[in-house]
């Protein structure tokens, strides 16, 4: 899964891709790269983001999502119920969702859901989040979202750095199979995230590729069915070697 932001503020390629034309290339060089989904989002949901209205996420995200079905598969990262609908009937087939919380629209559209866990939200998210276990918390989660969802196809994803210190997100890391034996195919994000910069010397974002695709090979190795990656052509010659 390749990440299309077409925000002015995410983290790691934020402004980037606002432009229609330039967001839509972009979704395209990933497709030739080997992305099998592309997922686009009009609202960063990094820690201290600021949301965004409803008018200007779908004003940023539906043009490139039509522009971009023809080609590939596209899933649509929002936590507003309207851009989810909006963003089905221009075409996208799953609906990314960091809020959980939008099982209806999807299985009223006939799209996939992928549910994912945060603690929080993304203003607040990041001060000081206490789990007693993070990794039965969220396998719990999940499994209570997806099993109660009502949606034919359901993804489960740990939300990595949402409401997690560096110490969450590798217990999460290392105990990916715990989610992988709850029978629901497994989504990973931890495509250039802060936790990543802290474990390699507080490399900037442009500067995690390498840590970004170890983590990556490593979540598909332990049974994760996806990754959602920003740096598509390395992430797939890695899943290449795992016969992915
Ligand atoms: N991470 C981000 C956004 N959406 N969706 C899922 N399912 N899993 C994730 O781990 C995930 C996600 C954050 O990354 P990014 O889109 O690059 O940044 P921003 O939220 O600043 O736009």
């Amino acid at each position: 899964m390749g990440v299309l932001n077409v925000t002015p503020d995410s983290f790691s390629d934020g402004g980037r891709w606002l432009d229609r034309d330039a967001a839509v290339a972009h979704g395209l060089r990933m497709v030739a790269e080997g992305a099998d989904v592309v997922d686009v989002g009009g609202e960063s949901t990094r820690p201290g983001a600021e949301p965004v209205s409803l008018d200007d996420e779908l004003r940023r995200v539906l043009p490139v999502v039509e522009a971009l079905v023809a080609s590939v598969r596209v899933s649509i990262d929002t936590r507003k119920a309207e851009v989810a609908q909006a963003a089905i009937g221009a075409g996208a087939t799953l609906v990314n969702d960091v809020s959980a919380s939008l099982a209806g629209v999807a299985a009223a559209g006939g799209a996939g859901w992928v549910a994912m866990h945060m603690k929080g939200d993304p203003r607040t998210m990041q001060r000081a989040p206490v789990y007693d276990d993070v990794v039965a918390e969220v396998r719990e989660f999940l499994v209570e979202r997806a099993s109660t969802s009502g949606v034919g196809e359901v993804w489960i994803d740990p939300g990595i750095g949402f409401g997690k210190t560096l110490e969450h997100n590798l217990a999460l890391l290392a105990h990916l199979d715990e989610l992988v034996a709850t029978g629901y195919p497994v989504l990973v994000g931890t495509s250039r995230k802060a936790f990543l910069g802290r474990l390699t010397g507080d490399a900037p974002a442009d500067d995690r590729v390498e840590a970004s695709v170890a983590t990556a090979t490593w979540a598909l190795a332990q049974g994760a069915s996806m990754v959602r990656v920003h740096d598509v052509a390395p992430t797939v010659a890695a899943a290449r070697l795992l016969g992915e």
